[in-house]
């Protein structure tokens, strides 16, 4: 199996990938102390512990330049100390790691809804819905690479491979800061030399088990007589093991709950008569909504309007921009006009807007609007979230909202959180 200092690092070129590769397992490089590093550059070359300074602590982890004098994970710092004299020993800051976590979810995200992170560092990914967009998974793969330094400014290493198993063992393999694509028809052969403790499911007791049938290697688990192996291990392990050895065994990346739309909708204390003041308060939900779709790395598609009257009878109408968005002016004039062309003159009761078909927004789908100026558009709602962030959501908000309002930027304060999310 791999070394964990990197001496037996295997990498491919993204070029590499015959399209059979769908499946990326991505993991963070010295997670903890790469994050540690960032605030302390000038120890970059040297070797570092995450770690307390107490009598029985243990290594966190520990970066390759300490990796390479034995150091390791789950090691007492004392005996790590002993090894490598002149590491530099750093105390655990795990609300920073969490931040970091956060932020490279957050960019493997962008590539498809189909994740499922492992831990704070990793995850699977399966990219075989994201090839429209983005391209083959060694071209996914080489730009979650980059992004990962260039926005991030922390490396990770990659395995793609046709099931889970097979790119977690790949991305172990690349490390650090590197690729190893396995193709469909490599599977066998890259399993083969590993020794049998890599399969998963293979502890001390069935390696001891194993040992004993003169089973060193995943190539000599497959060519034993399956007989053999179940007189061993009985018939249910013997045929997981048999699976995992051909790997062949399939699993799917469980996805998080795929966000489908983004909106937010009012419901009057007492039916609205005034068209002037209903269209304020779309305008407002609109505004808020955008933001929360930029907040969500999210671009729309389509515009859902949504209208009910005294006696429950609701509306819906839609529209499909000619390209996604995320900008306020385009999402609240898309929401006007079909309010202006939905004709509705009735007291109203509740009035929404939902924005749907989402794609993200690092897919690179978003145009110019046909009018103005997008650029001064994005602009004015780049400035808008910052303030709202440093401030709070409503402190600034599109005009017509204001003058509806006799002066409050908020449309109604009891507006439901984003009662239409995944709907
Ligand atoms: P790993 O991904 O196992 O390790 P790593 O990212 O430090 O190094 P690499 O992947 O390059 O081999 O774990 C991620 C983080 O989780 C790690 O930085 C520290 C933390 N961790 C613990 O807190 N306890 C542990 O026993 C291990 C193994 C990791
Ligand atoms: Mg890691």
């Amino acid at each position: 199996m791999s070394a964990q200092d990197g001496s037996h690092r295997r990498v491919t070129p993204l070029t590499h990938d015959d399209g059979s590769a769908h499946i990326l397992h991505v993991d963070m490089d010295a997670f903890f102390a790469s994050v540690e590093l960032l605030d302390r550059p000038e120890l970059r070359h040297r070797p570092v512990i995450v770690g307390r300074r107490e009598p029985r602590a243990v290594v966190t982890t520990a970066n390759y330049a300490a990796r390479q004098y034995g150091v390791h994970s789950a090691m007492p710092v004392a005996t790590a100390l002993r090894l490598c004299p002149t590491a530099v020993v750093i105390p655990p800051r795990h609300h920073l790691y969490r931040q970091y976590s956060q932020r490279v979810m957050d960019l493997l995200r962008s590539y498809t809804p189909r994740i499922e992170p492992v831990s704070v560092d990793e995850a699977w990914m399966d990219v075989s819905g994201s090839h429209r967009l983005f391209g083959g998974t060694g071209r996914i793969a080489a730009e979650i690479r980059r992004r990962m330094r260039d926005d991030v400014a922390l490396t990770c290493s990659i395995g793609a491979a046709p099931t889970k198993f097979v790119a977690k063992l790949a991305s172990g393999m690349a490390k650090p800061d590197g690729l190893l694509i396995v193709n469909a028809d490599e599977v066998a052969g890259f399993l083969t030399p590993l020794p049998v403790g890599a399969l998963a499911g293979v502890g001390e007791h069935t390696r001891a088990a194993l040992h004993r049938l003169g089973i060193e290697t995943v190539g000599q688990l497959r060519e034993i007589s399956p007989a053999r192996l179940q007189r061993s291990l009985g018939a249910a392990q013997a045929a997981v093991l048999v699976e995992r050895a051909s790997g062949r065994q399939q699993a799917e990346v469980a996805a998080a709950r795929v966000e489908r739309s983004i909106g937010k909708e009012t419901t009057f204390p007492v039916d609205e008569t005034d068209p002037e003041r209903l269209r304020a308060v779309l305008v407002g939900l609109a505004d808020r909504s955008a933001a929360a779709l930029r907040a969500a790395d999210l671009l729309t598609r389509t515009v859902v309007l949504k209208l009910r009257d005294g006696a429950f009878r609701t509306i819906t109408r839609s529209v499909t921009l000619p390209a996604p968005t995320a900008t306020t002016q385009e999402l609240i004039d898309a929401a006007q006009d079909l309010l202006t062309r939905s004709g509705w003159d009735r007291p109203t009761r509740l009035i929404g807007v939902r924005f749907a078909s989402l794609v993200p927004t690092a897919s690179g789908l978003a145009r110019d609007p046909i009018w103005g100026d997008a650029s001064q558009w994005r602009a004015v709602d780049a400035v808008a979230d910052r303030i709202a962030a440093r401030f709070g959501t409503g402190t600034v908000a599109p005009a017509s909202t204001l003058r509806a309002q006799g002066g409050t930027a908020d449309p109604d304060p009891r507006i439901d959180p984003d009662p239409s999310r995944g709907h």
